[in-house]
């Protein structure tokens, strides 16, 4: 075991990164706390102990709000381009940690070390997005009815923002949030998953410096850890007005109910049952790429993975050989080796959730023509490896309809034209990532017109994961109807202000009132 951990250098990330081997859990930028108990951080790569993390307790939380709410007064009178030259530097030096981030996340999270690199690089992305917007927070400006009068509106800070993350993507989601509330004016408050905590430790300590740096207040980024009921702390208090949460559909709607029921807002990121509709004419070597990454990358727990193809009966027997045979080359092993394709879930748990649904499937009816296992023997000793599984099923199975994290695909046929397929697609609760293959441009803009896909991410020719940062990224339905990252996401970490202004010396009311005394 040790001797992977130093192979593959994973020891000089930790070190980069300033991750301890114990790490006080609760932090307002460069000042570090806890009483609560400790979380162990294990590796799905190989089972073991990469560090340990202390958890926040109530107390501890009071202490960071109240530091995160100081830092709000002071953050939000800072002009937006220098909170944006301030997240400028936090990109750059996400640039020299790339590789130790990168590593981090793929021996903690067990993703390949080339998603782990394309994860950070996500955050440089939505930094370099985030420097940009912070010049341009614009509102409108709009013609009053009366005379002499001016009227637009304005971008205010919002105040703390609550970031409840997922462990799929230990680091991106946080980046996508923070550069966004940052340049905002915002301060944040970030729960990380309990399964990925050092990620966690290892992004607040890049934060930290980049602030201590700049002689900004401690209390502008501000990090928490422990399980849902630290999440809850957050959830439940009313000087945090936005909470954005990634993760279940169950977890989305116990955060949703307890956020509403104080009047804030949420930004709700849940689950995907994501589909790729195969068309008579698809291009086949296209769609076998797209829908393997879609299907296996990150070992089948992205939110975007794909889960479902749907087939044209007249091509399903061609797609199902090309892919079936693309299976067998898939490299299943340690992450960190870049001859791998897949790593492991994420822990012993998944696997279960894995093993359950493939049993499922065939109890219903299924059939599994990529038959799937658990691996064990060298090199997969932690228990959590998998083989991707394929299996023949119906729209309707009730496993079919629901998500499991995991590399399972379900081929689903259908016949006629494009619509019967959309019906399909859009036949489960979940609405994020969708995708067509096809080269009729009919069957294209019939799949993206308002007719068409009813998911929040809707591609032609690409598959449904791998989203750039520069599109509002979400979902429909049960998915939880936030949108993260580009585009005009940016206007949910902010308050809007209308404001009309009367330079005459009347006072004349608007909709032609008169009251006069
Ligand atoms: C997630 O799985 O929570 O589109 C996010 C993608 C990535 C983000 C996934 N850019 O697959």
């Amino acid at each position: 075991m040790k001797m992977v951990v130093t192979d593959f250098g994973i020891d000089k990330a930790l070190r980069t990164l300033g991750v301890k081997a114990i790490n006080e859990g609760a932090s307002t930028g460069s000042n570090y706390f806890s009483n609560g108990g400790i979380i162990e951080s294990i590796s799905p790569v190989d089972g073991s102990l990469i560090g340990k993390v202390k958890t926040t307790t109530k107390e501890d939380f009071e202490t960071v709000m109240d530091v995160a709410t100081k830092a709000f007064k002071v953050w939000r009178i800072v002009p937006a381009p220098q909170r944006g030259e301030i997240v400028r530097q936090f990109g750059e030096k996400l640039r020299e940690k790339k590789e130790a981030l990168g590593k981090l996340v793929s021996f903690e999270m067990g993703k390949s070390f080339q998603e782990g690199l394309g994860e950070v690089q996500e955050m440089i992305d939505i930094c370099d997005f985030a420097v940009g917007l912070s010049r341009q927070l614009h509102g409108l400006t709009m013609h009053s009815e009366r005379p002499g009068h001016r009227m637009y509106e304005q971008y205010h800070s919002l105040g703390v923002v609550g970031i409840i993350s997922a462990f799929n993507f230990p680091v991106a989601v946080w980046s996508w949030n923070t550069a966004l509330a940052w340049v905002c004016g915002d301060v944040t408050v970030w729960k990380p998953s309990e399964k990925v905590p050092l990620c966690g430790i290892a992004c607040q300590n890049i934060a930290a410096e980049v602030f201590a740096e700049n002689n900004l207040p401690e209390g502008i980024s501000c990090l928490i850890n422990g399980d849902y009921k630290v999440g809850e702390f957050m959830t439940k208090d009313s000087r945090i007005p936005l909470i954005s949460a990634t993760g279940s559909i169950r977890m989305g709607k116990i955060v949703a109910q307890e956020v509403a029921s104080r009047l804030g807002k949420s930004l709700l990121e849940l689950g995907g049952n994501n589909a790729i509709i195969v068309t008579p004419d698809a291009d086949i070597k296209m769609t076998v790429i797209g829908a393997i990454f879609g299907a296996v990358g990150t070992a089948g727990q992205r939110c975007t993975s794909t889960r479902r193809l749907i087939i044209h009966e007249s091509i399903c027997d061609k797609v199902k050989l090309a892919i079936v045979d693309a299976y067998k080359q898939l490299r299943i092993g340690n992450p960190l080796d870049e001859n791998n394709h897949i790593g492991p879930l994420i822990d012993k748990d998944a696997v279960k959730l894995y093993q359950h649904a493939l049993k499922k499937v065939v109890e219903e009816g299924g059939n599994l023509i990529v038959e799937g296992g658990v691996l064990s023997g060298e090199g997969y000793e932690s228990g959590c490896y998998v083989k991707p599984a394929i299996a023949e099923a119906k729209p309707d199975f009730e496993i079919v309809q629901h998500e499991t994290f995991a590399p399972i695909l379900y081929l689903l046929k259908y016949s006629g034209n494009v619509e019967n397929a959309i019906d399909i697609q859009n036949n489960v609760v979940q609405g994020l990532s969708s995708a067509i293959m096809t080269n009729n441009l009919r069957e294209a803009e019939q799949f993206l017109s308002v007719a068409g896909s009813d998911c929040g991410i809707a591609n032609v020719n690409i598959g449904t994961s791998g989203a750039e940062i520069g599109g509002a990224f979400g979902g429909e339905k049960e998915t939880g109807g936030g949108r993260e990252s580009g585009s005009d996401a940016w206007k949910i970490y902010m308050r809007r202000q209308t404001n009309t202004i009367n330079y005459t010396n009347e006072l004349p009311l608007a909709q032609g009132i008169k009251f006069d005394l």
